[in-house]
């Protein structure tokens, strides 16, 4: 920094103002929609600048696509004006394993299957399976503030997170085992810049009742509750493979987090998400029985990755608003610290990776010290276990909030060797990855993973051996085919030229039918897309079969530039409520989403295919 002229220092003291005065917009909590009445924001969806709000308009510059990112200190380090965090020491801390999720013997009062407005649940719709699937275990958590280190160089932050820590409690589940979670919405008065203290809370992958799911709007407020029963049941097991479901829709690393229609991207930013994990005869969480993958918990490690940005000022989060396209960070975190190590011993694990967002996409290596890339194998992605592992020495992509499941052998490193985690994608601005693959060494490293001595034996499956986990579930003829535009207008997000409305149900599916979709997306953009309530297969991507790791099941569908993608699915056993939706949850907010209902009937709406 020491040959920055005097016209640089006033170009990021014009970003800092304007970050400053954009925070404060946020800190009144309006919503893109306010901004627009108010007349902040330009028809392109850009804040005006006569105020001192967009950086960017006053440079007249802006992140856009390769060879942009040459001149990301001009437009601040997440591009957009955003400011440059402070630096920070890489490697001090290690790795935070979020804590088990603990029942509880009892609700008071008890869980009713109509919604108890009386005591303050905030539910509307009735449980449809309370009685038929009822709860063996309890959970109580509290959605509230705490203040949480994510690096010891920088101040106490204040985070929201359930029941006290980022990630919230993991919770460990089985198939057969319906639980229920009473989800408390104790966030304080103060939200400490951003952030609404209104919350819905979304199983992310559950086969779960539309009241259960944390539907946008099934959002609650501050002293309010909301019961939320996860049958843990395989999809089919009340129509096409009773009792229990199919096998092969069996899922296993499941996250929560924040839905609240409108302010997800402020919310999640601010700590409210965790992982789920589900397990079952052959996925057992014990390497010496099932598919013999690595034990549970101490072998099996959930990594949450976000990117984030922190105000130089005062050295507290920052989110800004105003990026529309989305927001990249220039701190990397996992599991709520930035650049944390973690200490391993001689023999395999398994990573459970999730891309947290909120924006941006990676393709992570495992880069040696004498920068060679270490292969691994990817047995899950976020449809859950492949049919088999699938090597690879070129690295994995995650979008936001993909997950891959990923086993890494360390047995062959000396003890004391230290291998990176690093993301090698190169990404400008929100819009989407450039895809250019940076050379190892100079990407994001995300962790650093240091091998110690300890002897250790190693009873999990050898991946080498090629180990076959689930099939891909068999297909039955759809009903109807169905297509999407994923594109932007006046610089909102639609999809089919609209934006979301809570109340406005696109299409109906009828229950316990097949259906094709065709999603297709825009120009210059990349959305990572998310369809509630049962996993889709990828038919074509852009006419061809997809690759072996995204050839299975799948809950979220990455949308890159102009492409095509044909996806099949079957909607089974429960009714309601379900929303479609792009994961950068910039996007998702301004207001890429849609609803659609399950019922009896179904109807034909969306389905002009090629008419839009
Ligand atoms: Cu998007």
């Amino acid at each position: 920094m020491a040959n920055i002229s005097k016209r640089n220092r006033r170009r990021e003291k014009e970003i800092n103002n304007a970050a400053k005065n954009r925070r404060e917009l946020i800190a009144a909590r309006l919503s893109r929609r306010d901004l627009m009445r108010m007349g902040l924001l330009t028809s392109a969806g850009y804040l005006i600048h006569k105020k001192g709000l967009s950086a960017r308009a006053q440079w007249g510059g802006g992140g856009g696509g390769s060879g942009e990112c040459d001149r990301r200190w001009w437009n601040g380090s997440g591009g957009n004006g955003t400011p440059v965090s402070p630096p920070t020491t890489p490697f001090v801390e290690p790795l935070f394993i979020p804590p088990i999720a603990q029942t509880v013997a009892s609700l008071n009062p008890a869980p009713t299957v109509n919604p108890n407005t009386g005591a303050g649940e905030a539910r509307t719709r009735p449980h449809q399976a309370l009685t038929t699937l009822p709860p063996v275990k309890f959970y109580e958590v509290h959605q509230r503030e705490e203040l949480l280190s994510v690096h010891p160089e920088l101040p106490l932050q204040r985070l929201w997170t359930f029941n006290g820590t980022v990630p919230g409690q993991t919770y460990v589940a089985r198939y057969g085992e319906p639980i229920l979670v009473r989800n408390f919405n104790d966030l304080p008065n103060d939200n400490g810049g951003f952030g609404l203290q209104s919350v819905s809370t979304h199983l992310h992958n559950g086969h779960t009742p539309s009241e259960s799911d944390g539907f946008p709007c099934d959002f609650f407020g501050q002293g309010q509750w909301y019961d939320q029963h996860y049958p843990n049941v395989l999809a089919g097991f009340a129509s096409s493979h009773p009792p229990n479901g199919d096998i092969n829709e069996a899922m296993s690393t499941l996250w929560y987090h924040d839905h609240r229609v409108d302010f997800t991207a402020q919310n999640v930013y601010k700590g409210l998400a965790g992982f789920y994990l589900l397990f079952n005869a052959f996925d057992t969480g014990d390497e010496t029985t099932g598919f013999r993958l690595p034990s549970f918990p101490n072998f099996d490690i959930p990594m949450m990755f976000n990117d984030k940005n922190i105000d130089p000022d005062d050295g507290l989060l920052a989110f800004d608003l105003a990026n529309r396209d989305g927001i990249l960070g220039d701190k990397f975190l996992v599991n709520g610290k930035i650049q944390p190590f973690f200490e391993v011993k001689r023999r395999r694990y398994r990573f459970r990776w999730l891309n947290g967002g909120p924006s941006r996409f990676y393709r992570f290596y495992l880069t040696k010290s004498n920068l060679t890339n270490h292969p691994f194998w990817v047995i899950a992605n976020d449809g859950n276990l492949l049919t088999n592992p699938v090597q690879t020495t070129t690295g994995v992509t995650i979008a936001v909030a993909e997950r891959m499941d990923v086993i890494v052998d360390f047995s062959s490193f000396a003890p004391g060797s230290i291998i990176h985690l690093e993301n090698r994608l190169e990404q400008c601005d929100g819009a989407g990855p450039t895809n250019n693959i940076l050379a190892a060494g100079q990407g994001n490293k995300m962790l650093e993973f240091r091998v110690v001595s300890d002897t250790v034996t190693d009873n999990s499956v050898d991946p080498a051996t090629n180990p076959t986990f689930y099939q891909v579930p068999t297909r039955v003829t759809e009903r109807i085919r169905r297509c999407f535009e994923f594109d932007r207008r006046n610089g909102q997000w639609v999809i089919n030229d609209e934006l979301f409305d809570c109340n406005d149900v696109r299409f109906k599916v009828k229950r316990n039918t097949a259906e094709i979709w065709e999603l297709e997306g825009g120009f210059n953009w990349s959305h990572p897309i998310h369809i509630h309530f049962e996993e889709h297969q990828v038919l074509k991507r852009n006419g061809q079969t997809p690759t072996l790791i995204e050839r299975g099941r799948k809950d979220v569908i990455r949308l890159g530039e102009n492409d095509d993608v044909e996806i099949y699915f079957r909607f089974r056993d429960f009714t309601g409520r379900y929303p479609m939706h792009c994961h950068n949850t910039i996007h998702e907010d301004h207001a890429m989403m849609l609803r659609f209902d399950i019922d009896d009937v179904g109807n034909n709406n969306e389905d002009n295919c090629g008419h839009h």
